[in-house]
């Protein structure tokens, strides 16, 4: 069967399946470290990598295969390489592409460690970064260099939800012939394709909606080119930044219902943004679908739908957005995001706390902001737990 001509869910509940000789319908767990050679000749060529096969678990694993190519064809890529979490996906995707003398371009606001990565280990290492508002493209343009080797966005945000147009970065970025990675963690693959926008590789913490059950750690990277895939691969394994295959195993089923998930969360996000605007003790709501969204008309355009997270701040700033995270019963106070579970945080002392002031405020990440990821519950169970917090404010 060629996934690449079936739709989104075909590919979600059937590519990458091992077809093995007792006809399992799923992907079975290949618990194994390593893999015997049927004799010397064949170690050698598959080490040589004159034939395709499976050598040892850390440089590759059948049902972590089977994920990747899964991962692979829903981010219409060409292949994937699984990671023990995204932070390991993150890290490799930089030694990657940067040494000592080279420059990378990012949004101020991405993920707090892949700032703090950048800004510690990295620039120890004589790799230089520039932050930039990336949804301003022209930004992005001033911030280019000579030694400028790759440019890392996220979009939607991470707790901001700011909206950075991919495809004009892409064409600009290659007009310089400087490759574009995009984590598109927050939207997934359900409502954004980076590499259909002219990205050449895309980052997913697979710990969030792909898994979509808070019950593992991962992360992926999949690339457009054959080529881009070897190398993120080798560095994969000298790392030791690979996934485990029963952790492999939990992603591949977890990603069978992802659209279903992504899409009901997304309807019970719409119905809480809308009453949370309307609300008297609320002083803002950021999130896409809203039409006070200042990209509202970008994420039409480059979504298949705004998602299902969004940040706001209640009247009376932290201590009252303190009391809102300790009264809300249905709503786990907890970082990570993209699970069934509805979970509420606070960036400016829990994700993003790593980060220095000034970073924060370069990202928006204001002391008042309160992240919510909408999970699959009742909308009106959700609404009603949040009124019930927010009126013992
Ligand atoms: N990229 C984004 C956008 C993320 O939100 C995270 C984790 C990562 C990368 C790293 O992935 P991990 O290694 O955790 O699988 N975000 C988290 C958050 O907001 N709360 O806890 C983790």
């Amino acid at each position: 069967m060629d996934y690449k001509k079936t739709g989104f869910d075909t590919k979600a509940v059937h590519a990458g399946d091992i077809h093995e000789p007792f006809g399992a319908v799923v992907t079975p767990i290949y618990q194994t470290s390593t893999f015997a050679f049927r004799d010397a000749d064949h170690g050698a060529r598959l080490f040589a990598g004159e034939e395709e096969g499976y050598i040892y678990t850390r440089i590759g694993n059948p049902t972590i295969r089977s994920l990747e190519d899964k991962l692979a064809a829903l981010e219409n890529g060409t292949g994937a390489v699984a990671f023990g979490s995204g932070m390991g996906a993150v890290s490799a995707l930089f030694a990657t592409f940067l040494g000592q003398g080279d420059h990378i371009i990012s949004t101020s606001a991405v993920y707090g460690p892949s700032r703090g990565i950048l800004e510690t280990y990295f620039r120890n290492f004589g790799v230089a970064s520039t932050f930039v508002d990336t949804s301003d493209p022209f930004a992005v343009e001033k911030a280019i260099q000579n030694n400028t080797k790759l440019i890392y966005i996220e979009t939607p945000t991470n707790p901001t939800i700011v909206l950075t147009d991919i495809e004009q970065v892409a064409a600009i970025a290659h007009q310089y012939d400087i490759p574009v990675a995009v984590d598109n963690t927050f939207s997934s693959p359900v409502l954004q394709n980076p590499l259909d926008l002219g990205a050449d590789i895309v980052l997913h913490s697979l710990t969030k909606f792909i898994n979509g059950h808070a019950d593992i750690v991962g992360g992926a990277l999949i690339t457009k080119d054959e080529e881009t895939l070897k190398k993120l691969r080798k560095t994969m394994a000298y790392f030791g930044a690979n996934m485990d295959p029963h952790q492999a195993y939990m992603v591949y089923r977890g990603a069978k219902t992802l659209s279903l998930r992504v899409l009901k969360a997304q309807e019970n996000a719409m119905k809480i943004a809308e009453w949370l605007e309307k609300h008297p003790k609320i002083q803002w709501v950021k999130y896409p679908g809203l039409p006070s969204h200042p990209q509202h008309e970008l994420a039409k355009r480059q979504m298949r739908g705004p998602g299902s997270m969004m940040s706001f701040g209640v009247k009376g700033g932290l201590e009252a957005g303190k009391k809102l995270m300790n009264s809300v019963e249905l709503a786990k106070l907890a970082v990570s995001l993209g699970g069934v579970e509805t979970l509420i945080q606070h960036p400016a002392s829990m994700t993003h706390a790593g980060l220095s002031p000034q970073a924060r405020q370069q990202a928006g990440i204001t002391d008042e902001l309160i992240r919510f990821s909408v999970g699959i519950e009742d909308a009106e169970d959700l609404i009603a737990d949040l009124e019930q917090a927010l009126d013992k404010i």
